[in-house]
């Protein structure tokens, strides 16, 4: 491994979403430490050699998150957050998507390579309260730390605050071989990083925090605990970390500066290990690292910090000595050639507040803005109009792929862009370069992923085509949707309110 330690974050520092009006710093939580929570590992209802079989349920309940009332929330196959699900690389997979909470919701696999609209699990495919859909997929993409959220526009972000929102932990026989920590709940853990703020009896109250530039609040909350900390009790501690918040960048580093090495990127192993004292995540993305305690004598302590605020404290045990060391090289990724002659896409980020568009546009469900032959291999360049000075920093995601970073601004993409992404964060006045193909054809969006942006109308669709076997879709469209939740709610159309629908009604914008 390349002995060079970063120790910035890469991005510029006048572009952090702290710049904006808005803005809620994290503060330190006051309250009993908590033993870090770690999602149970969802049990398949059926498995066979070739194929797993799952039920996941969106359920409401409630959580003891602080001392005191508990708290209303959602989760999969839990109360909050829920129960994280692994898929073997070749396995076809056979999901029931049940739907126990009192709205619609949708199931969208962030990451995961996979036919759209409706496996994808956008917009475009909503289950409705009491209602069970299945869907079926063949795992086809390396090991990664994925995730499931819920994406029923204009309401993502409200339902992902509700809790909607787990890892989705994909294995492979590569990653297998590498030698990594893999002791899920021991010395491999997932840390979904979000933020809320806890109002009167402990509760959320999404439409009192509500801001069209990102929904945030003071308290860190990590896997769904408050204030955690960890019984380290291996060496090297393998982190699977998840930016789970609607709008908060998470800039990382440990006490004194302790490096760490990030192994994968968003959808998998990076070609080589990266050092770093400081790591910033934009929302979506995530990061594996490895944290070597070995300097750490029982009775210690070191806290992981989001700025100047500790977010997880790690309580060092005894362990056993552990000298692995990665190798320089850890996977082979190709880039493939540009298919010849194709366009380029050219994709705009604009705007703050109620003002963002995608491409001087607000999402239409109908509207498909985009097209790219199946397997075609195509640049995408997607910029951010914002100014360096108060704009912000917007993390572009697509559904159902797995792109490259070739260039920001023509330069050399950061060094731990060198692995399969879905989500990267493009700064004010930059164009970041992306390689992109689909595996599968459908219809898929692409949008910013600070939540109310996309629900705010900074998102698009295109249909990836395939040529030889042309298909229609059934799109929804806002109308639908937003006729399901009133009623489900009881109430008229008209006294609807969702968080996305300011922004269109403020730009005078139909839906
Ligand atoms: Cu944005």
């Amino acid at each position: 491994m390349s002995e060079k330690i970063y120790t910035d974050y890469f991005f510029d520092e006048p572009a952090y979403n702290t710049h904006d009006g808005g803005y809620v710093p994290l503060e330190a939580p006051e309250t009993v430490p908590q033993p870090l929570g770690i999602p149970s590992l969802l049990k398949p209802v059926k498995e066979t050699a070739t194929d797993t079989y799952y039920e996941v349920v969106a359920q409401a309940g409630e959580t003891q998150i602080l001392p005191g009332a508990k708290t209303k929330t959602w989760g999969y196959n839990a109360s909050l957050l829920g129960q994280s699900i692994v898929f073997e690389e070749g396995k076809h997979i056979h999901i029931d998507l049940i739907n126990h909470l009192p709205e619609l919701t949708t199931f969208h696999w962030h990451g995961l390579n996979v036919p759209g609209p409706y496996v994808d699990g956008g917009c475009h495919a909503p289950v409705y309260p009491g209602e069970t859909k299945h869907i079926d997929f063949t795992v086809n993409q390396p090991a990664a730390t994925l995730w499931l959220h819920a994406h029923p526009c204009p309401s993502t972000a409200e339902q992902v605050w509700h809790g909607l929102a787990v890892p989705v932990i994909v294995k492979d026989k590569i990653e297998a071989q590498l030698p990594f920590p893999r002791n899920y709940g021991v010395d491999d853990i997932p840390l979904v990083l979000q933020d809320r703020k806890f109002h009167e009896d402990n509760q959320w109250d999404y439409d009192a925090d509500y801001d069209p530039d990102g929904v945030q609040g003071p308290t860190p909350m990590i896997n769904g605990t408050v204030n955690p900390y960890f019984d380290v009790t291996t060496q090297r501690l393998r982190l699977r970390i998840l930016n789970g918040a609607n709008r908060r960048e998470w800039r990382l580093h440990f006490d004194n500066d302790l490096p760490f090495t990030q192994i994968a990127s968003d959808g998998g192993i990076l070609p080589e290990p990266i050092k770093f004292t400081h790591l910033m995540l934009t929302c979506a993305e995530r990061a594996e690292i490895i944290v070597d305690f070995g300097q750490f004598k029982p009775g210690d302590e070191v806290a992981l910090y989001s700025d100047d605020v500790a977010i997880v404290r790690f309580r060092v045990h005894e362990f056993e000595p552990d000298n692995t060391v990665l190798p320089d090289h850890l996977v082979d990724i190709d880039s493939p050639e540009v298919t010849a002659d194709a366009p380029v896409h050219h994709v705009v980020m604009s705007g703050m507040d109620e003002e963002v568009m995608m491409d001087d546009k607000k999402f239409g469900m109908q509207r498909i803005d985009a097209k790219q032959e199946l397997g075609h291999v195509e640049y995408w360049d997607v910029t951010n109009t914002n100014e360096m000075h108060g704009g912000m920093v917007h993390p572009y995601h697509m559904h159902g792929t797995q792109f490259l970073v070739v260039s920001r601004n023509g330069h050399e993409p950061y060094p731990n862009e060198r692995g399969f992404k879905d989500t990267v964060g493009v700064n004010p006045g930059e164009t970041v370069r992306l390689k992109v193909w689909f595996d599968y054809a459908g219809v898929f969006m692409y949008h910013c992923h600070i939540i109310e942006h996309e629900d705010g109308g900074m998102m698009a669709q295109l249909e990836v085509v395939d040529s030889k076997h042309p298909q229609t879709y059934k799109l929804m469209d806002h109308h639908t949707l937003m006729k399901a939740f009133a009623e489900e709610r009881g109430i008229p159309v008209e006294k609807l309110r969702l968080a996305g629908m300011s922004s269109y009604e403020k730009m005078n914008m139909e839906m």
